[in-house]
């Protein structure tokens, strides 16, 4: 397991370079260009910038999340070419500053939906918090101002200016269904895969999150079978998955230690993280440890080292604690102590592997 940790970019973070070195056994950075819209070719130049400030701090820059999917690739429309070459073309260039895994998703319109970003919890501290009956019954415009109101920073997939038409967007969706989803999930595989084969780069989808549909938007990447279905799309090592317990875990029917000891394989990179999930669908992120939520963490970690797995690791979303200001699910502190834990629990099976128990 090889640990990594997701950072915006100077100024775009409140989290410091110096302050992730700190954090024990973090190699990496988990990197985008965030200012570059979905669908553009990525600028070599600001490229080399990125990479240079990680080499001043000694940090690898082979996890990429993400590369965005235009909306257009995600429709089936004719213009999807001109950005499926865009996106092999950034393939290309990301391969000469050593990147070896793309994170990427396939919802469509948002990433990740929640209805608060800073739901108090009981001991204090706040977490991201999906409402479910509140969803339900919401406009997505008035989500969309609720989440960009609420965080001092812009999140991925919840870009105002891309947003502000989001009519438009919701009619394009209007008949295009899961199984269209998945044809033009494999329409970009089957031209991705080559070139990302070619430069040892592998793909690695995220789950839906939550991983069912929203505001009558169709979802793929939501549980085993789904799972099963789109690593067959292209059946390659570099078609591959970032597992994220998180994501998965908020549906309790995904047993997601069980898709890591069946996906061992094809999991480029793991998110890993914890979140409880109430009878009623709503669900809360906590911390890592498993006891706090509905997801056996220490049970999923147990999977990767059965696997002995060596792929890309990082604590996803944490709390705000100790009265952290941050970006929301990406303070400081709380992702460095569900690192602690991963830690804890793959050295305690390390030594039990070793006969040292
Ligand atoms: C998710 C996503 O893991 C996460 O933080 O909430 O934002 C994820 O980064 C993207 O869906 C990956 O493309
Ligand atoms: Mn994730």
């Amino acid at each position: 397991m090889k640990m990594v940790f997701r950072w915006y970019g100077e100024g775009n973070d409140s989290v410091t370079l110096k302050q992730i070195k700190q954090i024990p056994g973090v190699e990496g950075l988990v990197w985008s260009l965030h200012d570059v819209p979905a669908g553009e070719e990525w600028p070599m130049d600001k490229i080399l910038d990125y990479k240079r400030l990680a080499d001043e701090h000694g940090f690898h820059l082979k996890v990429v999340e993400s590369v965005n999917v235009h909306e257009d690739i995600k429709l089936g429309l004719p213009s999807r070419d001109k950005y499926i070459e865009n996106y092999k073309r950034t393939i290309e260039k990301l391969a000469k500053v050593g990147v070896k895994v793309i994170c990427y998703n396939f919802m469509p319109i948002f990433d990740w939906i929640r209805t608060d970003l800073f739901k108090e919890m009981e001991d204090g501290s706040t977490a991201l918090f999906f409402d479910k009956a509140k969803i339900e019954s919401m406009a997505a415009e008035d989500l969309v101002r609720n989440i960009n109101e609420n965080s001092a920073f812009t999140m991925p997939g919840w870009e105002p200016e891309r947003l502000q038409r989001i009519a438009p967007l919701f009619e394009a969706y209007k008949n295009v269904s899961e199984e269209d989803l998945f044809n033009h999930l494999q329409y970009f595989l089957e031209q991705i895969i080559p070139v990302a084969e070619a430069h040892d780069i592998k793909m690695a989808i995220h789950p839906d999150d939550p991983p069912y549909s929203v505001f009558g938007l169709p979802r793929i990447v939501t549980n085993r079978d789904n799972i099963q279905r789109l690593l067959g799309l292209v059946d390659s090592p570099y078609n591959g998955i970032t597992l994220c317990s998180g994501s998965l875990g908020a549906n309790p029917g995904n047993d997601v230690a069980a898709m890591v000891r069946e996906f061992a394989g094809r999991i480029p990179f793991a998110h890993i993280r914890n979140v409880k999930v109430y009878e009623n669908g709503d669900f809360i992120e906590t911390s890592h440890r498993s006891s706090d939520g509905t997801v056996d963490i220490a049970d999923v970690v147990r999977a990767y080292h059965e696997n002995g797995y060596t792929g890309f690791a990082r604590p996803d979303h944490g709390r705000h604690i100790w009265d952290e200001q941050c970006r929301p699910g990406y303070g400081l502190y709380d992702r460095a102590l569900g690192i602690m834990y991963l830690w804890g629990v793959w050295d305690a099976l390390e030594r039990v592997k070793e006969g040292r128990g």
